[in-house]
């Protein structure tokens, strides 16, 4: 099998993890940002994360990709139950979150945007989105301080650091690629549950983290 992504796409990350929990072989392909035809051929829009399945058809969608592997061999991982606070919470740091990634993304090293029209064309993606990154990067240390405690608070939502509630869920599916994300933010102040469970999750899940390109 083949899996289609950008390194720093979280919905690529949530596709990634499964591959790693199960130890299921696959080999990652990094398109471009700016390569339209490759994935429109394949699915047809421009869309990371896909699935090329061992008969040669595509799954787009991070969440039927991880649903498929994890119920390929009859013995799903993701046996635990969720915990609607994981989502909530998930959901109130969610702008916090891109306003401190996105401008570190465009600067990154990530092979997806190696190319100068290729982080040209993600640049403009962002600006259009989120609004000027120069400014967002500046404004660091204000979104720090307002991300702060939403992260002392995820340590008391976390129950044990290689599964969010105990027992791995789709919830860690969701939660993980967050934090990963978060990772390239060099001054973040990670409370000691918190980041036990994104390095954790990290070995688990074989997905590197972005410590080494933090800004
Ligand atoms: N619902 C999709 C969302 C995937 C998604 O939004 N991927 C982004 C990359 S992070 C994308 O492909 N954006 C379109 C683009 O690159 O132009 C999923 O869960 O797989």
């Amino acid at each position: 099998m083949k899996l289609f992504i950008y390194q720093h796409c979280p919905f690529c990350v949530k596709a990634a993890m499964i591959f790693g929990l199960k130890n299921v072989a696959v080999e990652k392909v990094v398109l471009l940002e700016d390569d339209i035809a490759t994935p429109t051929q394949m699915v047809g829009r421009k869309v990371v994360p896909i699935l090329q399945k061992a008969d040669g058809s595509f799954m787009p969608e991070s969440m039927d990709i991880v649903r498929y592997i994890d119920q390929l061999d009859g013995k799903p991982h993701l046996s635990g139950t969720t915990n609607p606070e994981i989502a909530a919470w998930l959901d109130s740091v969610k702008n916090l979150v891109s306003a401190l990634i996105i401008p570190r993304f465009a600067q990154a090293p990530f092979a997806e945007i190696a190319t100068e029209s290729a982080r040209e064309r993600y640049i403009a993606r962002m600006t259009n989105w989120v609004g000027d990154l120069d400014q967002l990067l500046a404004d660091t240390p204000l979104y720090l301080q307002q991300l702060q405690p939403h992260l002392e608070t995820l340590a008391t939502l976390i129950q044990s650091e290689s599964a969010a509630n105990g027992t791995m869920s789709e919830d860690d599916i969701h939660l993980f690629p967050t934090l990963r994300s978060l990772t390239i933010v060099k001054d973040l102040a990670w409370p000691e549950k918190v980041r036990a469970y994104v390095e954790t999750m990290a070995q688990q899940s074989k997905v590197e983290l972005l410590h080494t390109m933090a800004i």
